[in-house]
């Protein structure tokens, strides 16, 4: 498998055009998404993990090309949710994203969260948005620091948000970069969308 970092957009006149279908990653700072992006990528460090929340708000694309010929670009989204950042860097993050979702390259936005945490109001409405676009997936991250039995609660829980808030969602993914639990799933799932024949 080829893997390669393209390019960044800090703003909406800099988002780049493919020839390749695009999976995108969004979640709140911390929630293990820079992780995620590199368990999926097989790279140590492509996808830095851990920049200070509400700082660069940027767009960062990456190739994934599992056979010649064939690839997926995961868009890896600034995170939401800034207590700390200001009124420029949160205009910034609307400007960039309005944009940025409208592509219509766009198979499926990945929405993380925190398997200790539960949406809030702010995730809800975003993802119902994103939704009305292309169904969610949604991945419940960190899931190792959670018993089995919680987090198949918290599955079942978030699943029921989601149906209440009519949020248009294709799957639940529960998920930890730390032992490498479903990656192979939603790897498999984020791949379906390749010409088949490969492996
Ligand atoms: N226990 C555990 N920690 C994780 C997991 N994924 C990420 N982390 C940790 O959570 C913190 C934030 O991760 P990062 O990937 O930088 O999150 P991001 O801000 O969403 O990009 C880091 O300290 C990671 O080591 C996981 O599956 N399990
Ligand atoms: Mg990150």
């Amino acid at each position: 498998m080829n893997t390669s970092y393209i390019t960044s957009a800090q703003k909406a006149n800099q988002l780049p055009q493919f020839e390749w279908g695009e999976v995108a990653f969004i979640g709140r700072s911390n929630c293990g998404k820079s992780s995620l992006l590199n368990t999926l990528l097989e790279r140590k460090n492509l996808a830095r993990s851990s920049s200070t929340p509400g700082r660069t708000q940027m767009i960062n694309f990456f190739k994934v090309s599992p056979q010649k010929e064939q690839a997926l670009i995961f868009a890896d989204l600034p995170g939401y949710g800034f207590n700390v950042a200001s009124k420029d860097v949160r205009k910034n993050w609307d400007e960039l994203m309005g944009a940025y979702v409208e592509r219509s390259s766009i198979l499926e936005f990945i929405c993380l969260l925190d398997c200790r945490r539960s949406p809030d109001d702010f995730e809800l409405d975003y993802w119902r948005f994103l939704g009305e676009k292309v169904p969610i997936l949604l991945v419940l991250t960190k899931i190792d620091k959670v018993s089995q039995k919680e987090c198949s609660t918290k599955t079942k829980k978030v699943t029921e948000v989601l149906e209440a808030n009519g949020i248009a969602f294709k799957g639940i993914y529960p998920i930890s970069n730390l032992k490498k639990t479903g990656v192979k799933k939603l790897r498999d799932t984020l791949y379906s969308h390749l010409p088949q024949g490969e492996e």
